[in-house]
């Protein structure tokens, strides 16, 4: 059975409780089962973990090799920090999607770089939640072209 792994950074536990005119109403919980659904119809599970803690967050891209086909990543805050998470995923086989609920682009010149970028599959922009799914829909088009 095919897994994904659905992963999410800082202060994203606070999604729809807090400043829902950036982040929208939805909650964590609607992005993962978006993510979920999606994968579901071709037979797909996905598992998901949310941290806000830079170390936990390096340790699931560790351990995502081996166990996962492909890594939905909302880096949050260590998007625009994290060279170690850089590092860990240029340390694996497995793709990894970054995904951002806001248009980063259109918001603080801070937010505008991702470390991660370069090391990732793609990434996904100012959909709200819908990038969850928009992610998951681009591994699984990954897979079967690799087929
Ligand atoms: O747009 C995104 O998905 C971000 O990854 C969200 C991060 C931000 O640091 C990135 O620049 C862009 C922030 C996540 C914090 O989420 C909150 C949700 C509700 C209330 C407060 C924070």
């Amino acid at each position: 059975m095919k897994r994904l792994l659905v992963l999410n950074g800082p202060n994203l536990n606070l999604l729809g409780k807090r400043e829902p005119g950036i982040y929208g109403h939805g909650t964590l919980d609607d992005a993962v089962k978006l993510a979920r659904e999606t994968a579901a119809e071709k037979g797909i599970e996905v598992d998901e973990y949310q941290s806000n803690h830079e170390g936990d967050l390096i340790d699931a891209i560790q351990q995502a090799e081996g166990k996962y086909e492909g890594v939905i990543f909302n880096p949050a805050a260590y998007t625009h920090t994290s060279i170690g998470l850089r590092d860990a995923i240029s340390a694996i086989e497995v793709p990894v999607v970054e995904v951002h609920i806001s248009n980063v682009h259109q918001r603080e010149s801070f937010r505008h770089q991702s470390m991660l970028s370069p090391v990732c599959q793609g990434q996904i922009v100012g959909f709200g939640l819908l990038g969850y799914r928009l992610a998951a829909l681009a591994l699984m088009e990954s897979f079967e072209g690799r087929r």
